[in-house]
């Protein structure tokens, strides 16, 4: 492999633990908490997890170890979209795992889930392991999305940990994943199978948070980078002072990357889809919010500026929400066949005009040809429209583009608009983690290990105080059930981690909200700069605005 000199300066990294983990294995002890409730729905998910719920929260402390010398085998699978720092909790497993006892071992089980269910796997050792320390990307083992959820699929794992005496199995993964884990622990534990199951709290979108995770990592690290080639273009932006940049940033449902990234650069537009969704916003109410900001900027001589889109923005308008199933409904079963044995667009906008309500239709008439196109011709495998793939960002300058031409017909703009278009999103998943992820992972990896050692299962790995610097930081486990409630998904009731959102009245939300219009009209931009790994803490290490607000 070509090392650049950052990697081979990154592999000597030491990242930072917890202080009351830094002692050494031999003086980590457990201090149990309270007994635990879930949420919400408490008989339900009570019935639902008999063995592993209601247990209690425990913190690890400096004292002496006194968890069953026991040799640990143990399974660890990255599960879903990559997030800077997964390599960092893997070797924070293995480095615990092996300084409890040389002979514990470690499998990684490649391509996330599928690889536990086909038993394709490496066993680390320290060279393997040494190679990834520090460094973005899930290639350590790769990842996958398949869902761990069917008892037939639970076989498979519990006869898969008894070929290689697996003690415990490490699931690194977003709500989903973690909803699997616990179901999985609850699986083992009523089945006697004595195998172990942990969650650690993975997603660059940030929105696996709760009283008790306070950031899912990669958070850190992906809006930092986005950050940084926003404010670069921020820069650009107002040196050449002739463009508008319309800004896609990732994030499949919530906003907090596309917030964390706004409180970072001060751009002109922020839009939160939270906030979209409260106050039932029309696409046309989003394009005026947007197209009042470029006039009052033309109006002071800047024809230029910066707007910020979350990913999934459009799901989070009613009427668009609406468009999307009549659409799906419209191309149900052989309706598809028909549509698309239509020659000409002409004749598909007739077939739609006739299926789709006014009001849908109405929405419909006001997207630009390519999106309206995106919406009939990306379908997914089961025929649905592929919202996470409508280029939302050419969707709004588009439609301010149109609103402009009405204001100036009468009067009230006069400007030059030209936007350009960027989405950012692969580009932050496979960072080096910044300071913060690396040691924050690896402190959940080490965590891990520590929960396996003393007897937990059904746990998501806890680090906390995660604003002040890592010697103050508090490592211990948190029941997965406390952090779940039952949701109405595909029809049925299940029992899941409750998904964060931005929250409208956290503080947050309400800074960005206080700003905004100062924002909106002048150029108050931030330029966050890269990612620094060395140098003073107060540059390297400090974490994202969203969570000093919160901690404040
Ligand atoms: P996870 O929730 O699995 O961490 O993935 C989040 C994410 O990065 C989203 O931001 C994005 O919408 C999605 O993954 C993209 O998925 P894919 O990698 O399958 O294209």
């Amino acid at each position: 492999m070509n090392l650049s000199p950052l990697q081979k300066a990154r592999y000597e990294y030491a990242p930072k633990l917890p202080g009351m983990l830094r002692n050494g294995i031999a003086e980590i002890c457990v201090k149990e908490g309270e007994d635990t409730q879930s949420v919400a729905d408490q008989d339900k998910i009570k019935a639902l997890f008999p063995n592993t719920y209601g247990k209690k929260e425990i913190t690890f402390q400096k004292g002496q170890n006194t968890s069953a010398a026991k040799k640990q085998v143990v399974g660890v699978i990255l599960s879903g979209g990559q997030a800077p720092g997964g390599h960092n909790v893997v070797c924070g497993l293995y480095d615990a795992l092996k300084a409890t006892n040389k002979d514990n071992v470690l499998f990684g089980f490649k391509g996330g889930p599928s690889g536990l269910l086909e038993n394709d796997y490496v066993i680390f050792d320290d060279e393997y392991i040494d190679q990834y320390r520090n460094t973005g990307g899930f290639d350590i083992i790769g990842s996958g999305r398949t869902k761990l959820e069917t008892e037939q699929q639970f076989e498979i794992v519990a006869d898969v940990a008894k070929k290689h005496g697996l003690t415990a199995i490490v699931i690194i993964g977003g709500d989903d994943s973690n909803t699997n884990a616990a179901v999985l622990a609850e699986y083992m534990a009523a089945h006697g199978t004595g195998v172990q199951v942990i969650g650690c709290p993975k997603t660059i979108d940030g929105d696996l948070k709760n009283e008790d995770i306070e950031a899912s990592f990669g958070f850190d690290t992906a809006t930092k980078t986005y950050a940084e080639v926003i404010g670069n273009i921020e820069r650009d932006c107002n040196s050449a002072k002739k463009y508008w940049h319309f800004i896609k940033v990732m994030g499949r449902s919530a906003s907090h990357v596309a917030l964390e990234c706004a409180l970072k650069t001060q751009p002109n537009i922020c839009l939160i889809s939270e906030e979209v969704a409260a106050k039932k916003m029309s696409l046309s109410q989003i394009a005026d919010q947007i197209a009042d900001a470029v006039a009052k900027r033309a109006a002071r001589g800047m024809n230029f500026g910066v707007a910020i889109i979350p990913e999934g923005v459009v799901e989070f308008v009613p009427e668009f929400s609406v468009l999307i199933s009549e659409i799906n409904e419209l191309l149900a079963g052989s309706k598809a066949d028909e549509f698309n044995a239509l020659p000409t667009w002409a004749d598909k906008y007739a077939f739609i005009e006739k299926g789709l309500t006014k009001a849908s239709m109405d929405v419909f008439a006001i997207l630009p040809q390519t999106i309206q196109q995106q919406l009939f011709l990306e379908r997914d495998p089961h025929g649905n429209v592929q919202v996470s793939l409508i280029e939302s960002e050419k969707l709004f300058s588009a439609l301010v583009a149109d609103k402009l031409k009405a204001m100036a017909a009468e009067g009230k703009y006069d400007g030059k608009f030209s936007p350009l278009h960027h989405f950012f999103g692969y580009e932050g998943r496979c960072a080096f983690p910044s300071n913060f992820d690396a040691d924050y992972c690896y402190s959940l990896g080490y965590n891990a290990f520590m929960l396996i050692q003393y007897g937990y299962t059904g746990y998501l790995s806890k680090v906390s105080n995660l604003s002040k610097p890592a010697e103050e930081w508090v490592a211990g486990g948190m029941p997965i059930t406390k952090m779940m409630n039952i949701e109405r998904r595909h029809g049925e009731d299940k029992p899941v981690i409750r998904k964060a959102l931005v929250e409208l009245d956290g503080a947050p939300f309400k800074y960005f909200e206080a700003h905004r219009a100062e924002w909106a009209v002048e150029t108050a931009f931030t330029y966050p700069g890269a990612v620094q790994y060395y140098g003073p803490a107060e540059v390297c290490d400090i974490t994202t605005i969203t969570l000093a607000l919160e901690q404040a």
